[in-house]
C-alpha cells in the first residue's frame, strides 16, 4: 500500500481501492465521506475531519445521482491549511453500494451508502417484525454485493415464546443470513454484537423508524451521542435520525446510522400505503366483495364514498397510483426470487450430473 495511504486503513481503506487510484491523476488527498448535508460534505482522513464541497467542474461533468458522493465513499479532496473547506475533485471507484429505487416512476436509484462490508437489517420484534419485508431488504443488500446480518431488537417487549416463533419463521422462509437478537433495555445481546463488529470494517444499519437503530449505536459507543426518539404508544416511531453519518466505534469498527426507511417504493411494502391511507382502508371493510380492487366493482364502499364526496378524487387517485406502483415492485421482486431459485436448481442439477 502507498505509504501515504497507510493512515487511511483504520477508516477502511484497502488494497482494492489502492489498485484503483494508482492510475488516476493526482487531484488531492484521499478522504472518506462521513456525512452529506446538501452540498456540504463532511470528510475524514488521517488529518482529521473537515468540510468539503464538490468542485464546480465535478458538478459540470456528473449529473446522475449515482455519480455524486454518498456516505462511505472515498474521494480525492484538495485542502490548504488556510482553507475553510476542501474541494472534492474525484470519486474513487466503489467496491459495494447500497441503493434503492427512488419513489415514483423514475428508474433512478437513490444511494444509501457506499463501500459497506456488512448491512445490519434491523427489525423490532415488537410490532415491526415482518418476514416479507426482511426478504426485500435482503434482496437490496445482495444486489449491492454486501453481506447481511439480521438484528431483532426490543426483545424485552415480547415473551421468549414469541421470539422463538419469529426465529422459526425466519428459518422457515429459507433465510440463511445470521440472526442476532438484542435489547437495549436489558442489554442482552449488546456484547455479542459488539464482539461481532470487526475493526476497519464498515457496517450500515437499516430498517424502519423507531426500532432502535440509533440506540444500539449509542449502546456500542457507550455514551449518548446520537439523537434517539420517543416512540408513541402504538410502537410506531417518529423519524429521529435525519441524516446518515459514519461513526468510528472505540473497537475500531465503522458504523453508519440511517434515518428510518418508510418509503415503500423500494420495498413495495403494502403496509406503508395502508398506513398513509387508513381512511380509505377503513372503508374497504364495507365493500361487498372481500377481494374488491376498488376500481369498478359493484357495492364498492370506496367508490360510494367518492360519489358522495366523502373522499377526495385526488386522494383516491394517489392511492391507486401508489398501489399500482407497489404491486409493480412486488412483482419484480417475486420474479427476481424465481430467477434465483431457477439458478439454484440449475447449479444443483449440474453438480449432480458431475457426480453421476
Ligand atoms: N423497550 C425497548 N425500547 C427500545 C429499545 N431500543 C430502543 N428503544 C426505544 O425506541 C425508541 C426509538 O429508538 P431510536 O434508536 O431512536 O430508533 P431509530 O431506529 O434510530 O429511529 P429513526 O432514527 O427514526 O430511524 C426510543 O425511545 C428508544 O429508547 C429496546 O431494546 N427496548
Ligand atoms: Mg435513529
Ligand atoms: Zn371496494
Amino acid at each position: 500500500m502507498n505509504i501515504q495511504h497507510a493512515g487511511l486503513a483504520m477508516l477502511g481503506w484497502a488494497e482494492w481501492f489502492e489498485k484503483r487510484v494508482e492510475q488516476a491523476p493526482d487531484e488531492g488527498n484521499i478522504a472518506r465521506v462521513a456525512a452529506v448535508d446538501r452540498d456540504m460534505l463532511l470528510v475524514i482522513n488521517q488529518d482529521g475531519i473537515f468540510r468539503a464541497k464538490l468542485a464546480g467542474r465535478y458538478h459540470y461533468e456528473h449529473h446522475l445521482t449515482q455519480e455524486l458522493p454518498c456516505v462511505g465513499d472515498w474521494v480525492r479532496v484538495e485542502k490548504q491549511p488556510t482553507d475553510d473547506f476542501g474541494i472534492i475533485h474525484a470519486l474513487v471507484e466503489r467496491k459495494t453500494v447500497l441503493r434503492r429505487k427512488s419513489a415514483g416512476e423514475s428508474i433512478e436509484h437513490q444511494l444509501i451508502a457506499a463501500n459497506l462490508d456488512f448491512v445490519l437489517i434491523v427489525q423490532s420484534c415488537h410490532l415491526d417484525f415482518n418476514v416479507n419485508r426482511l426478504e426485500r431488504y435482503l434482496v437490496m443488500v445482495s444486489d449491492g454485493g454486501i453481506e447481511p446480518y439480521i438484528l431483532l431488537t426490543k426483545t424485552d417487549l415480547i415473551t421468549p415464546e414469541i421470539l422463538a416463533y419469529q426465529l422459526a419463521e425466519i428459518e422457515a422462509a429459507g433465510i440463511t443470513a445470521p440472526v442476532m437478537t438484542l435489547s437495549n433495555v436489558t442489554r442482552e445481546g449488546i456484547d455479542t454484537l459488539n464482539k461481532l463488529l470487526q475493526p476497519t470494517k464498515t457496517y450500515c444499519f437499516v430498517g424502519s423508524s423507531g426500532i432502535g437503530k440509533s440506540t444500539i449505536i449509542n449502546s456500542l459507543l457507550g455514551r449518548s451521542r446520537l439523537l434517539t426518539g420517543d416512540v408513541s404508544g402504538s410502537g410506531e416511531g417518529r423519524h429521529t435520525t435525519v441524516r446518515r453519518e459514519l461513526i468510528i466505534l472505540e473497537s475500531g469498527a465503522l458504523v453508519i446510522d440511517n434515518p428510518g426507511m418508510r418509503e415503500f417504493a423500494i420495498l413495495g411494502a403494502e403496509s406503508g400505503i395502508d398506513n398513509s391511507f387508513s381512511d380509505i382502508i377503513l372503508r374497504t371493510s364495507s365493500c361487498r366483495y372481500r377481494n374488491c380492487s376498488h376500481t369498478n366493482e359493484p357495492g364498492c364502499a370506496v367508490f360510494e364514498a367518492l360519489r358522495c364526496g366523502y373522499l377526495n378524487q385526488e386522494r383516491y387517485n394517489n392511492y391507486r397510483k401508489l398501489k399500482e406502483e407497489s404491486e409493480f415492485y412486488q412483482m419484480s421482486y417475486v420474479e427476481k426470487r424465481k430467477k434465483d431459485r431457477d439458478f439454484g436448481k440449475f447449479i444443483k442439477a449440474a453438480k449432480q450430473r458431475s457426480k453421476g
